[in-house]
């Protein structure tokens, strides 16, 4: 009951020109690229993901610059204390998912963008960034945003 709650809140949230593709295939095309087969990778990009002392919770590295058509796989390692999410997606996107989390803090992800790890955790995901521009990384467990977990992924053309 509650999952199909959530996702008729996920689906209400969709922009519109992202709609027409998500009916059809279940997950849309996404501004930001898409599934990467590993094979075809050309760079690993490791990140690590931490509180601090202060209450800070970071990414680090949290900037990353990509090419257009590069496949990239981020191996993710939480070396903090608590649970993470290291969530790859356009800025609009996540900040709509973040407002979903904050009012459904349990909610568990099940997509090819997004992983959870638990502390000692590692993981990866491996993207094939298919358009050019400014993107997030986020950790989008309430108040972790916030605190400083998120990053730009700068994608230029060729
Ligand atoms: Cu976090």
């Amino acid at each position: 009951m509650k999952t199909a709650l959530i996702g008729l809140i996920v689906a209400t949230l969709a922009t519109p020109v992202l709609a027409a593709g998500e009916h059809a295939g279940g997950h849309g095309e996404m501004a930001v690229g898409e599934p990467g087969d590993k094979a075809k990778a050309t760079q690993t990009i490791r990140v690590t993901m931490t509180e601090t002392d202060d209450g800070k919770m970071l990414f680090t590295p949290s900037n990353f610059k990509v090419r257009k058509g590069q496949t990239v796989v981020f191996a993710v390692k939480n070396a903090g204390e608590i649970d993470h999410e290291f969530v790859l997606d356009q800025e609009d996107k996540v900040m709509e998912h973040k407002a979903v989390m904050e009012k459904f803090p349990e909610m568990e992800h099940d997509d090819p963008n997004a992983i959870r790890l638990a502390p000692g955790k590692t993981g990866e995901i491996v993207w094939r960034f298919t358009n050019d521009g400014v993107f997030k990384i986020a950790c989008l467990v309430p108040g972790h945003y916030d605190a400083g977990m998120h990053g730009d992924v700068t994608v230029a053309q060729k």
